[in-house]
């Protein structure tokens, strides 16, 4: 079969700024969350390798731009380092990153690569976070400030903004799970944060669509679909609930411009309702996205909560459910993460039915892999077939959606080349390039970024 996408369909992947970029502590950029965590704790990261130790986009940006350009690529997504711009997080613009910024956004644009700017990647800044992050009315205040700087700064050259990335992540692993700085564990301070950052989404869009620039702007989430056990009524429930805290809060809010009725309502059984200003409603309500980007890894399986916890037990998000580790699911052997294709399908379909068709693209999908370098050939080629396989049956699901009338208008995986992830550092590889991290970060096409390469120049594959 042959499997040909709309014309113009965006081809290309994602990165974000602290995972790339390097530079951590040069040309005044200031620490954020990562720089800071990493010098208190560097046992908590994957070999204690740390947000300093990026594949240097800084530094090599043009020559990475045109391995891009090589690859096909007539989109990329990258974020803009808050730290970096405006280092105390208010106040002053550090000149040398609106440089920085200029220059990798002209070099894109040359080679025919449209940018896709994202505001905040899990990256923020320390001063800001020390005043209580996300939790800080006046934090929220500071994001729609650096939003328009960013907008004033850049927006001539660029036409698709984002707010946040997966803005759930830091509410979960930082407030919930005890994985992100300030590793908080306290379900009713993670959703004052959540509704904190929606809040700032809508700011951002506010002040995109009063300051009349061209273009559209959007957010970028992991609409990771729950799936229940069973047909059960107790295990759908369990999914149903699942799904509100984790994928309906902020796509609903998003998309829409309000929280789900039920979401609500468990909330305030349980006073866990954060505290709200009075034009939160209307400002919500009126700055929803143009454009969605859809991050997908794997599903969510939950099934009905076996044994109740504790009546003393602090409430959490897993006292209405429990996961559910399906029998035969299909795993990633290399990363440990299930792989259910048809998931991405899910997700399109649910955005045409259930969210007016909202205008949309894939912004990450991908395939993590420890050691790869044991899948080198003798030309030092890592041949990733397994990665190639994963793309196209991904991609083949996002055709059948598409056939099916869904909006979605693009193809970003993550990621671009391999690189630095939070606390895995550089344990999964998922670059269409490998960086050989012994030999000063060389690059190296991997298989997939050929086939990538034919993928995007024949708009399709068979
Ligand atoms: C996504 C994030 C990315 C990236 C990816 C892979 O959720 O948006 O920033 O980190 O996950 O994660 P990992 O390296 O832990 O496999």
């Amino acid at each position: 079969a042959t499997y040909t996408f709309p014309e113009n369909f965006w081809w290309g992947s994602a990165a974000s700024a602290t995972q790339t970029e390097g530079a951590a502590h040069i040309d005044g950029k200031g620490d954020n969350i990562w720089d800071y965590w990493y010098q208190q704790e560097p046992n908590r990261f994957y070999n204690q390798v740390g947000p300093e130790h990026t594949s240097r986009f800084y530094e090599r940006y043009k020559d990475d731009i045109q391995t891009m350009k090589k690859l096909g690529h007539n989109s990329f997504r990258l974020s803009i380092s808050w730290s970096r711009l405006i280092p105390d997080g208010t106040g002053e613009v550090n000149q040398k990153a609106v440089q920085f910024y200029h220059d990798v956004l002209d070099e894109l644009i040359a080679a025919g690569i449209e940018p896709f700017v994202n505001l905040y990647h899990f990256d923020m800044p320390l001063v800001l976070q020390e005043m209580g992050g996300w939790e800080n009315r006046k934090v929220v205040e500071a994001f729609a400030d650096y939003a328009k700087t960013c907008f004033s700064l850049f927006g001539g050259k660029v036409t698709k903004w984002f707010t946040q990335n997966e803005p759930i992540v830091p509410v979960e692993a930082g407030y919930l799970y005890d994985s992100h700085y300030p590793n908080v564990v306290d379900f009713k301070r993670a959703v004052q944060v959540g509704y904190h950052s929606a809040v700032a989404s809508a700011m951002a869009i506010k002040a995109f669509k009063d300051g009349d620039y061209k273009g559209k702007i959007g957010i970028i989430l992991n609409v990771t679909p729950s799936y229940p056990r069973s047909h059960h009524p107790a295990d759908q429930k369990a999914g149903r609930i699942a799904d509100l805290f984790f994928n309906k809060s902020f796509l609903d809010v998003s998309v829409k411009g309000t929280f789900p009725d039920e979401l609500v309502q468990i909330l305030s059984d349980h006073s866990m309702l954060p505290s709200t200003e009075p034009m939160d409603e209307k400002l919500l309500q009126e700055n929803t996205v143009d454009i969605l980007g859809v991050n997908y890894y794997q599903p969510r399986r939950v099934k009905a909560k076996e044994y109740m916890p504790h009546p003393d037990a602090p409430l959490m998000p897993e006292h209405f459910f429990d996961f559910y580790d399906m029998p035969g699911k299909k795993m990633n052997p290399y990363r440990g993460w299930e792989i259910y294709e048809k998931g991405i399908y899910d997700i399109l379909i649910n955005l045409k039915e259930n969210y007016g068709n909202v205008e949309c693209f894939i912004s990450e999908n991908g395939m993590g892999v420890q050691n790869e370098d044991r899948f080198k050939d003798e030309d030092g080629i890592i041949q990733d077939d397994y990665r190639i396989a994963f793309y196209q049956e991904h991609l083949k699901w996002v055709h059948a959606a598409i056939q099916q009338g869904s909006n979605v208008k693009g193809y970003h995986v993550w990621t671009f080349m391999d690189n630095w992830s939070w606390l895995n550092a550089y344990k999964n590889r998922y670059g269409l390039v490998s960086i050989d991290l012994d030999n000063d970060a060389k690059r190296h096409i991997k298989k997939s970024g050929s086939w990538f390469q034919e993928l995007a120049l024949n708009n399709g594959f068979r």
